[in-house]
């Protein structure tokens, strides 16, 4: 590439991260939304954070090349669903489906894919709902229509991932045997975890309406 060229490149590059960007912020801003009105109507916040990141041109350009896709913005564009991506994590089990449910059903977003690796966990034991979605973004001269993965899990997957991530990151050999088992027995604990947590959210709330009746039937006498 000669100079010029390589300034345009460079240019056509930045406005096509751009978008995803903004798609990222419009995803944030849905998701704040539900959140906080959700927490008006049922006094409970199902979401704990809220992480969003946008994959480097160079992570990019490693997974156009492993996965031998052509080199070219509109192919990367047609190939690669998570450039944009936002990973959230929730308080309980059920909030990860009923989340997941109110974004599905928005009217401008448009599900390509669900991955559900909770109720099919990966051989390693990894958990979490994967959503890909497309969402329009609104530029100044045009309508993108811009994919990204949502990851959705509770506390326990997101902390059994970080930190299975940091393991391999750190260790670049083959894992023995016996490690893989351990860490899948590690997820296991994480999901019985999750259902125990679950168990009691549902029996404090069952409670908790109960004492509702209780007290407006006292009212009334
Ligand atoms: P990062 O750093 O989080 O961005 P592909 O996207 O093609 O490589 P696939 O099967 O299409 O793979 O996607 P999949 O299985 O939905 O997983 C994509 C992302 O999920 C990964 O992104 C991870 O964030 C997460 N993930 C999937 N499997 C595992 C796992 O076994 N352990 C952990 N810790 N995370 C996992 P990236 O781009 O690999 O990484």
């Amino acid at each position: 590439l000669d100079l010029k060229n390589l300034q345009s490149f460079k240019m056509e590059l930045t406005r096509f991260m751009m978008t995803y960007k903004f798609a990222l912020d419009e995803m944030e801003t849905k998701i704040k939304i539900l959140q906080e009105e959700f927490e008006y109507v049922h006094e409970h916040n199902p979401i704990e954070h809220i992480k969003c990141r946008l994959k480097s041109p160079e992570s990019i350009f490693h997974k156009v090349l492993r996965k031998n896709y052509p080199l070219s913005l509109s192919s990367i564009k047609t190939h690669i669903k998570d450039i944009a991506g936002i990973r959230i994590t929730c308080s309980f089990l059920s909030d990860i489906y009923t989340l997941s449910e109110m974004l599905q059903n928005q009217s401008d977003i448009r599900v390509l894919e669900v991955k559900d690796y909770i109720k099919h966990p990966k051989a390693n034991g990894y958990q979490s709902l994967h959503l890909i979605l497309e969402l329009p973004v609104f530029m100044t001269d045009r309508t993108e229509h811009v994919c990204m993965e949502v990851q959705i899990r509770t506390i326990a997957m997101d902390f059994w991932a970080s930190l299975e991530h940091k393991i391999y990151y750190k260790y670049d050999a083959e894992v023995p045997d016996h490690l893989l088992r351990e860490l899948k027995d590690a997820a296991d604990s994480a999901a019985a975890l999750d259902r125990k947590m679950e168990g009691i959210h549902h029996e404090i709330d069952n409670l908790k309406k109960r004492k509702e009746i209780q007290d407006e039937s006292q009212f009334k006498q």
